[in-house]
C-alpha cells in the first residue's frame, strides 16, 4: 500500500530531526509520497530524494503578537498539505507543539487524516514535570491516533509522569547503515596531528546541561593522566563555555579538539576510538548507536534508554550517572585490552544490524501506519 505522509519536525540538528529525516528518506524509497512540514529544510535533507517534498512553515512577526506565532501557521499549513496533497497520515515528532498542530489542523479539515506522534523524551523528561504544560502533553497523546516513544523507558516514563493510559508502543531509533560504517581516515587523522599511539576519545551533543560534558571532560583528564589520547568535542550548546573553562583548569588544552557542529559524524567516528555519553537524561541516545555502527563502543550512564542501547560489559559499559572514576576505570580496561575492545567493536555493530536495522525498523512504523488507517 502507497502512503502519502506528512512529517512534521525540528529541523535543526538533533536527535529527532535526524530520525524523522531518516525515516522519510526511506519510507520514500519503499515507494511512499513524503512531505516534510518544517520551519526549514531539515539539515539531513541534503540533496534531491525521490518522493519527498518539503513545505515550508513561513512565520512571520507581527507587531500585535508578542511571539512569532510558530504553531498556529505550522497547524494552517499541515491542514493546507493534507488537503492539496491528500496526505493519509501526518507523523509528528514532538507531542508538543507538533501533535497539538496536527489535532488541530485535522479538526480544520474535518477529515479523516491519522496521526501518529513519536515522543523523543525531551517533551515528556523535561516538558512532563512542567504543570502548565502537562495537560497539553496528555491531550496531545490522547488525540492522536497512535504514539510511539524511542525506548520502553520512555514509554514507562510517559505514563508516569503525565498519567496517561493510552497504551504507547517503543519504536527504536535506527541508523542508515550505508552511512554508518568505519571509514579510512587516515587523512584526517594526520590533519587534526593524531598520532598512531593516541587513543581518540568523542563525545557528541549539544551541550546542555543534561549531557554533562564537563563529567566527559574530568572523566577523559582521568583517562589521558594514564594513557596517550585526544578527546574530541562535537557539537555546541550552553555548556560549552564552562567546558572550556573546565579544559584549561584542568590543563588538557593540548589534548582536547573541539570541532563545533559537524556534518560528517561517521567520519569523526571512524577517527575514534570510544565514545562517551555521560548524560543525566537521556530516552535513548542515538549517538551511540551511531557509534556502535562504526565499531565504536560506548560508556554509558544507566539514565533513560541508554542500558536499552549500549549492553554493559559487551558492547560498552554503564556506569552511574556522575561517577567519573567508574568511567575512566572502565575506560582504561578497554583500551588497554585489544581482544576485549575487538570483541566489544564487533559486537556493537552486530547489536546495530540486529536490534536496530533500519529495514526492521522502518517496517515497524509502516505496520503501525497501515494499522492506524485501518481502526
Ligand atoms: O538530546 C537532545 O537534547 C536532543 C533531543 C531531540 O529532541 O532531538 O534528542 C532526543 O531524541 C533523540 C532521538 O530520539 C534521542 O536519541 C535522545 O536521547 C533524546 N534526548 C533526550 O532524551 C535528552
Amino acid at each position: 500500500m502507497k502512503l502519502r505522509i506528512g512529517i512534521s519536525c525540528y529541523p535543526t540538528v538533533g536527535g529527532s530531526g535526524v530520525l524523522a529525516t531518516e525515516l522519510g528518506k526511506l519510507l520514500a524509497e519503499r515507494g511512499h509520497e513524503v512531505h516534510f512540514i518544517t520551519s526549514s529544510v531539515p539539515f539531513r535533507l541534503d540533496r534531491v530524494y525521490p518522493n519527498v517534498y518539503y513545505h515550508e512553515v513561513e512565520v512571520n512577526q507581527y507587531s500585535v503578537f508578542q511571539y512569532p506565532p510558530y504553531d498556529l501557521t505550522l497547524a494552517s499549513k499541515m491542514a493546507e498539505i493534507a488537503k492539496r496533497q491528500k496526505l493519509d497520515i501526518i507523523h509528528v515528532h514532538y507531542a508538543v507543539p507538533h501533535a497539538i498542530c496536527a489535532i488541530l489542523a485535522k479538526q480544520m479539515r474535518n477529515d479523516e487524516i491519522k496521526i501518529m506522534t513519536t515522543l523523543h523524551g525531551t517533551d515528556i523528561t523535561v516538558l512532563g514535570y512542567d504543570p502548565s504544560l502537562k495537560e497539553i502533553i496528555r491531550f496531545a497523546i490522547e488525540k492522536s491516533d497512535c504514539v510511539t516513544a524511542v525506548s520502553d523507558d520512555l514509554v514507562s516514563q510517559t505514563h508516569d509522569l503525565v498519567h496517561t493510559q493510552k497504551s504507547i508502543e517503543t519504536v527504536y531509533n535506527f541508523i542508515d547503515e550505508r552511512v554508518y560504517t568505519k571509514k579510512n581516515v587516515d587523512h584526517l587523522k594526520e590533519h587534526y596531528d593524531i598520532k598512531e599511539d593516541e587513543k581518540v576519545i568523542i563525545h557528541i551533543s549539544n551541550f546542555r546541561q543534561v549531557k554533562r560534558v564537563p563529567d566527559v571532560v574530568k572523566s577523559f583528564a582521568k583517562i589521558a593522566d594514564k594513557m596517550k589520547a585526544k578527546l574530541l568535542l562535537i557539537g555546541d550548546g550552553p555548556e560549552l563555555v564552562v567546558v572550556r573553562k573546565l579544559i584549561k583548569e584542568l590543563n588538557i588544552e593540548e589534548n582536547v579538539l573541539l570541532l563545533g557542529n559537524q556534518k560528517h559524524i561517521s567520519e569523526l567516528l571512524s577517527m575514534s576510538d570510544l565514545m562517551l555519553l555521560l548524560s543525566e537524561k537521556e530516552s535513548f541516545g542515538l549517538v551511540a548507536l551511531e557509534a556502535m555502527a562504526c565499531g565504536v563502543p560506548v560508556i554509558g550512564t544507566v539514565a533513560g534508554g541508554i542500558p536499552e542501547v549500549i549492553v554493559d560489559d559487551e558492547t560498552g559499559f554503564l556506569c552511574p550517572v556522575g561517577d567519573i572514576d567508574c568511567v575512566a576505570e572502565k575506560a582504561l580496561e578497554l583500551l588497554q585490552d585489544e581482544t576485549k575492545y575487538l570483541s566489544f567493536s564487533t559486537k556493537g555493530i552486530e547489536r546495530v544490524q540486529k536490534v536496530f536495522a533500519s529495514e526492521l525498523i522502518v517496517s515497524q512504523y509502516e505496520n503501525l501506519y497501515i494499522q492506524m488507517l485501518r481502526n
